[in-house]
């Protein structure tokens, strides 16, 4: 076994340079003093490598300090998108960039957000976007492969994380995962109907256990608009509009018809929109009140029906 600077030379021999310049740069000083370059430690992990010291209470605190720092900023919130997929991450980049006054929070049930855009279709890898989609990768600095009417991104991964790690830099947009929109927060208007206020939210795994275990009430979070995009039905999927469907504001589902890229993606992207006052629905959450078709393996209206909704909800705020 090379020893271990040998092994470092070998990974970053030719390219060490932007690596470590880079490294260099970003080598936050631990207590005042500047930390080891990564260089510096392949030549002396057996010569005193050693982490700086920690109290366990140090990272309890470090962790619990800043969540519940959030809970309380964000218990009043100017937009909670629901549904970290890609429409939801879509809508939240684009309010991020356009509105850095406004505290903008995401509600993912999953732990891992990104919904279904980590894989192309059929856990194939590659992910298509239909033009003019391929205006959103060139704003998200994403490379794509150009094939005429419609572009590749080589792993849908790419996307995702890339558009993930953009929306998770932007400071007022917080992303609660693993925890559950299970309820909406209404307000009566004069004329009787209602306006959807907030969103009512329990850790995801409480929400898989209401039935088995005794009363777990949830938190709220208060917010004059809300984006919903949860995804076409399933187990979690369609949440806000089929509660609307039970608290009467909406007669009946349109249910998600069968798949038409061509008719699918330009209904769901003209389409989004606000569906009853205070929440606006996008992505495929919306197929299932029109009854528009499905678009299977393409993202581009899942993208373009984030920005549309984003611009809506600024409608909002502009006026
Ligand atoms: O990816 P999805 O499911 O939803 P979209 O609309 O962002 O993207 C849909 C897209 O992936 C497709 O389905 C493609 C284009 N295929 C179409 C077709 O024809 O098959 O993301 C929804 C997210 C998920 O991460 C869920 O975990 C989350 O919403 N979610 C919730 N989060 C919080 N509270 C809830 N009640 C909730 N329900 C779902």
């Amino acid at each position: 076994m090379a020893p271990p600077a040998a092994i470092f030379e070998q990974v970053h021999s030719s390219d060490s340079a932007p690596f470590k310049s880079t490294f260099e740069k970003n080598a936050l000083p631990i207590n005042g003093t500047k930390s080891k370059t990564l260089q510096e430690m392949a030549e002396k992990w057996d010569q005193g490598f050693t982490f700086a010291p920690i109290r366990e209470s140090q990272v309890s605190r470090a962790m619990t300090r800043r969540y519940f720092k959030d809970l309380d900023t964000y218990a009043e919130s100017d937009i909670v998108i629901v549904g970290a997929g890609s429409c939801g991450l879509s809508a939240a980049y684009m309010l991020g960039k356009a509105r850095p006054d406004l505290k903008i929070a995401i509600v993912e049930a999953s732990v891992s957000p990104g919904g279904g855009a980590w894989l192309g279709g059929q856990l194939f890898s590659a992910m298509v976007m239909r033009k003019p989609a391929d205006a959103f990768l060139i704003d998200l600095g994403i490379p794509y492969e150009d094939e005429g009417d419609f572009v590749v991104v080589k792993h849908a991964a790419l996307f995702t994380s890339t558009l993930l790690s953009k929306v998770l830099s932007f400071p007022n947009i917080k992303l609660f995962n693993a925890t559950a929109v299970e309820d909406l927060i209404t307000r009566a208007n004069a004329d009787g109907t209602l306006r959807i206020a907030g969103v009512v939210t329990n850790w995801t795994l409480v929400t898989m256990h209401h039935d088995d275990q005794s009363c777990m009430d949830p938190n709220t979070i208060n917010a004059p608009i809300i984006i919903s995009t949860t995804g076409h039905d399933g187990p979690f999927g369609a949440f806000c509009v089929k509660r609307l469907v039970s608290m009467q504001q909406i007669e009946k589902l349109g249910g998600m018809r069968g798949l038409d890229m061509n008719t699918a993606e330009d209904a769901i992207v003209k389409r989004t929109r606000e569906v009853v006052p205070g929440l606006i629905v996008g992505g495929m959450e919306l197929s299932e009140v029109d009854g528009a078709n499905r678009m299977g393996p393409t993202f581009g209206a899942m993208a373009l029906s984030g920005v549309k909704a984003a611009e809506e909800a600024l409608k909002v705020f502009d006026e």
